[in-house]
């Protein structure tokens, strides 16, 4: 099974601010943490952050008929972006949001996923545990 894992503006920039919202872990841990669980599971992963909406957009259309699952954490594009969601259905490819922090219990602006629309599960507030959660949650519905 390949999976594909997306990771939009600022996921990069984990660990350096705001630890109480995203954790101390860092992108690099994040990393770590993708790996380890591809190794564990016995799937390949390729993993991809930009923060451009139109990467994502590419990233996305490019991954037709090559992955099998997509995990994506639009980040603030979750609140905004109609054209990522466009594009997941474009594909059809299964996909699973994950947010490292619990939306719900932030503030209103959040409270709207646009990507989640097409996603068949959402992950919040697990941390960084959400992204290994949705990759058992795809290996095991169609591994
Ligand atoms: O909880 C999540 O995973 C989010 O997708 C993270 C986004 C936020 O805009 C979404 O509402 C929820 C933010 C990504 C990282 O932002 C940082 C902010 C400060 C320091 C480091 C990262």
């Amino acid at each position: 099974m390949n999976i594909l894992v997306l990771n939009g503006p600022n996921i990069n920039m984990l660990g350096i601010r705001e630890p109480g919202i995203y954790s101390k872990q860092t992108f690099q841990d994040l990393l770590q943490l993708l790996e380890d669980t591809a190794q564990k599971e016995g799937i390949t992963l390729e993993q991809y952050q930009s923060n451009h909406e139109g990467s994502l957009v590419d990233k996305i259309q490019a991954a037709y008929g090559k992955f099998d699952g997509i995990v994506i954490n639009p980040a603030a594009y979750t609140h905004t972006s109609v054209a990522i969601l466009d594009a997941l259905k474009a594909v059809a490819i299964p996909a699973v949001e994950v947010h490292i922090s619990n939306v719900d219990a932030r503030e209103p602006f959040r409270q709207i996923s646009y990507p989640g629309l097409y996603c068949e599960k959402t992950i919040k507030g697990q941390g960084l545990d959400g992204y290994r959660q949705a990759i058992v949650y795809l290996k095991e519905k169609y591994g």
